[in-house]
């Protein structure tokens, strides 16, 4: 299979993570994809453009970085990072949209602060740190959840890959001031999966085409 990505992007980090948790490294290639810019080949190969892209060894093409975490961890037949079913699945549910909320805006955020200056939108991104400080509020509440200890799961995956965007936007200060979180993200940034996909600081933002190992 190749997973094309990009360094920075959190949904892409979420699928390379996966990769590492099931040790699918040598069934996976990381390709690193060369996104938003014309004429960039990896249009041949996603006509959207967009990371992550997991080509499955039957040629099919698979987006959005959900689907492919499920399909890379069912690919043994032995899926451990489901969400629960039963009398968890809604708050499953309604934590994984809360954490994917948070990505969401800070991706809006970190689009918009690599613009050419004068292409970004002042108001675009007030609005969007502002959403996030409000999450990181949020968050600092609902770190103590049950789903959010013990093994692996999507919502701790999501949360984990947005809160890492630190690392991207140097506005995105959420530690000051959340305890809690800041506990949470140490633990968790220091898992091997985590630490071996941890964004680099912002340059350029994408990258040329080549190989990237997970
Ligand atoms: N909902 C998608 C979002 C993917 C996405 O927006 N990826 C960004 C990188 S963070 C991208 O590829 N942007 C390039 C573009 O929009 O052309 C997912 O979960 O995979």
């Amino acid at each position: 299979m190749k997973l094309y990505v990009t360094p920075g992007s959190p949904y892409a980090r979420m699928a390379r993570i996966v990769v590492i948790e099931k040790g699918l490294e040598s069934r996976v290639e990381v390709i690193l994809a060369m996104t938003r810019a014309a004429e960039s080949p990896y249009y041949k190969i996603n006509p959207s453009g967009r990371v992550p892209y997991l080509v499955r060894d039957d040629g099919a093409g698979m987006e959005e970085s959900a689907v492919i975490c499920a399909w890379l961890d069912h690919f043994d037949g032995k899926p451990v990072f489901d969400l629960p079913g039963g009398g968890e699945a809604w708050e499953a549910r309604r934590l994984e949209a809360l954490a994917r909320s948070m990505v969401d805006g800070l991706s809006v955020w970190g689009r918009e602060i690599t613009r050419p200056q004068h292409e970004q939108s002042p108001s675009v991104i007030q609005h969007e740190a502002e959403c996030a400080r409000r999450m990181a509020d949020v968050w600092e509440a609902e770190i103590g959840h049950p789903l959010m200890r013990g093994a692996l799961n999507m919502v701790q995956l999501t949360l984990a890959c947005a809160l890492g965007l630190e690392a991207r936007n140097p506005d995105f200060r959420w530690q000051p001031g959340h305890p809690k979180l800041c506990d949470w993200f140490k633990r968790i940034a220091a898992r091997l999966s985590l630490a071996a996909t941890a964004p680099p600081a912002a340059t350029s933002g994408s990258a040329e085409l080549g190989k990237l190992h997970a």
